[in-house]
């Protein structure tokens, strides 16, 4: 078998990467080791940058996403029984976020790109990546039980977090930057219409909470928790008593709901560096993993694409690699910056355990002065919309 561009996994860095090539003519196979319907209904992100919902109306692949994604305008910060809207729009010349769920932004990629005619290969696991410094990369993969060799031009290593193409990289050619925080988030997709029509972050000395939502009829909810902790503690009533206590606020109530589908994810940030090898690149959560309380992982594997797929597009046209060289550099200016708010973020709106009274104090402190700042609050305001240029 042989193509182009090799693509393993069909997440949104994957996907998005196969339109952006078809779109110049550049030829791809998507390798997904999960099959289709557990990849359009894996619960992860929800919040779409301004760029991300651009390039998706360029790519023509925003018909459903115009219908059902709900654009936000601010975000609500709550913190000592006091909210605070934090107006995203005109702080930002008009830009804003739309809430889309990430499985809703796989299945539309997925449909476009097969009924294109483009191939995607389900439950086809990469085993490895073989000669990545060649002009003749091998993806190897397992099918029903069979090894197949897809030998191409390039490997794109989109395969998240626990894939295999970075592994592929000998580690004393990598500088890898790990912080793992000590602290987690129990996500909650909840039967009921949301209680707020804008995302609510909120600080709590119990710990943070955040209250997202899917569809008008669907609330997604997170709580802070330490890392450790198991899901089967957790009974439903322990989960809306917290939410219920970190939200409270005179005048206004949280609706509850049958709970549909639970998760615990552990905040971290990983950079691997460089993000590329030969003619093996890695895009998304391959390269990088951001904690959730930005909002960005998604978006930055969109950003990591959109680059590569001009790197890549150049060299196709004219031979020309200098883009192509320059592919690792050029995402990571904007990676770092990501990591940067993600981070900032996250220390902001969480109670972590050495926290008394006088770091409660510094948090409320901060949030007032965000809130009551134009210049703070621009500045959360361009980051979480995302920057034009990073
Ligand atoms: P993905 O989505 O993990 O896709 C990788 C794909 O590769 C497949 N794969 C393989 N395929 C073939 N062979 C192998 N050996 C393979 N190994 C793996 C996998 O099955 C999968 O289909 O990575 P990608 O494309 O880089 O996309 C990254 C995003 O998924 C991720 O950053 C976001 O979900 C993070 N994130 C958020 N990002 C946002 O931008 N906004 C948000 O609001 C947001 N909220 C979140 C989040 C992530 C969360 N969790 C669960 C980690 C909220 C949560 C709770
Ligand atoms: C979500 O809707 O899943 C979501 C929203 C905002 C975040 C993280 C996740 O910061």
């Amino acid at each position: 078998m042989r193509t182009q561009v090799a693509i393993v996994g069909a997440g949104p860095a994957g996907l998005v990467l196969a339109h952006l090539l078809a779109r110049t003519g550049i030829e791809s196979v998507v390798i997904e080791s999960r099959d289709r319907d557990y990849v359009e209904r894996r619960i992860r992100a929800g919040v779409l940058e301004q760029g991300t919902v651009d390039l998706l109306h360029e790519l023509g692949l925003d018909e459903r996403l115009r219908r059902e994604g709900m654009v936000h305008r601010g975000i609500e910060l709550r913190f000592d029984g006091e909210r605070h809207r934090i107006p995203l729009s005109d702080l930002t010349g008009g830009r804003a976020i739309t809430v889309y769920g990430q499985q809703e932004v796989v299945k539309d990629l997925i449909k476009a790109r097969l009924e294109a005619g483009g191939q995607i290969l389900f439950e086809a696991e990469a085993a490895s990546v073989e000669q990545p410094v060649s002009d003749r990369p091998v993806v190897r993969f397992r099918q029903s039980g069979e090894l197949y060799d897809l030998e191409c031009d390039f490997v794109a290593g989109c395969d998240g977090s626990h894939g295999v193409c970075l592994g592929a990289i000998p580690a004393n050619s990598l500088t890898v930057y790990q912080k793992d925080y000590p602290v987690a988030w129990l996500g909650i997709l909840a039967e009921v219409a949301p209680s707020t029509e804008e995302l609510i972050y909120a600080y709590h000395e119990r710990g943070f909470a955040l209250h997202s939502m899917r569809t008008p009829h669907l609330s997604r909810l997170y709580l802070q928790c330490r890392p450790d902790e198991r899901l089967e503690d957790w009974s439903d009533r322990r989960i809306w008593d917290e939410l219920q206590r970190r939200f409270a606020l005179e005048g206004w109530s949280l609706a509850e709901g049958p709970i549909i589908d639970r998760s615990i994810t552990p905040m971290r940030s990983v950079i691997h560096e460089p993000m590329q090898y030969g003619r093996l690149l890695l895009a998304g959560d391959a390269a990088h993993i951001v904690p959730a309380t930005g909002a960005k992982g998604l978006n930055l594997a969109v950003s990591d694409v959109r680059v590569l797929a001009d790197a890549l597009a150049e060299w196709y046209r004219t031979g020309d690699d200098s883009l192509l060289d320059a592919y690792s550099q050029t995402c990571l200016r904007r990676v770092w910056r990501v990591e940067h708010f993600s981070w900032w973020m996250t220390s902001l709106v969480h109670r972590f355990d050495e926290d008394g009274p006088f770091e409660h104090q510094l948090h409320l402190a901060h949030l007032r002065y965000l809130c009551g700042s134009t210049a703070a609050s621009t500045s959360l305001a361009e980051n979480y919309v995302g920057l034009e240029t990073a």
